[in-house]
């Protein structure tokens, strides 16, 4: 019966230890950017708001996390990732309105903002994606950034 007991036991350990272990939530990101390689993040300013997670957007929120980018910089891989294709931040077409559908880690996101050199394939970590569109050109005086969001919209903060 004891014997039973802990056998049973060292299943249900197991079990626990191993639900840890494929959590992706260790997961850190990689520098994305050409010259920001601690992934800063973007503050607020008085024009445009707020670069974090559930920042306000008039009646929407924020659904994702800004990391500065300058407009032309390399966008980077910021681990080994898997390119799903085209994702775009916008319903009317300006010329930022590009990015790139991607998983890894155990993590699916999209960055918006980027134009990829191509939208299938893999990459390693450190790869160039592809170039930060201008921005400036749309948001004149925003901090230019890359657009970081979860698949499932849920909140990036973590892995930063
Ligand atoms: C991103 O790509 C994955 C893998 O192809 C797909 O399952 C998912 O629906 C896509 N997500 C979004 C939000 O486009
Ligand atoms: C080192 C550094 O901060 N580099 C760039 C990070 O992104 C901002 C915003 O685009 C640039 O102005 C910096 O040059
Ligand atoms: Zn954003």
């Amino acid at each position: 019966m004891i014997m039973r007991l802990y056998i049973l036991f060292s299943f249900l350990l197991l079990a626990v230890i191993c639900s840890s272990c494929v959590d992706a939530s260790g997961v850190t990101f990689g520098p994305l950017c050409s010259g920001n390689a601690s992934n800063r993040k973007r503050g607020c300013d008085t024009k445009y708001g707020c670069g974090n997670y559930g920042a306000g957007r008039g009646n929407r929120k924020h659904m994702g996390l800004d990391i500065e980018c300058a407009d032309g910089a390399t966008v980077y891989a910021p681990f080994d990732v898997k390119l799903n294709g085209k994702a775009v931040p916008y319903k009317n077409n300006n010329a930022i309105n590009d990015g790139i559908n991607l998983s890894g880690e155990g993590l699916c996101f999209k960055l918006f903002y980027v134009k990829p050199d191509r939208y299938t394939g893999t990459l390693k970590k450190g790869q160039k994606i592809g170039s930060l569109l201008p921005m400036q050109s749309v948001y004149p005086g925003i901090p230019s950034h890359v657009h970081v969001q979860m698949c499932d919209k849920s909140d990036p903060t973590k892995y930063f």
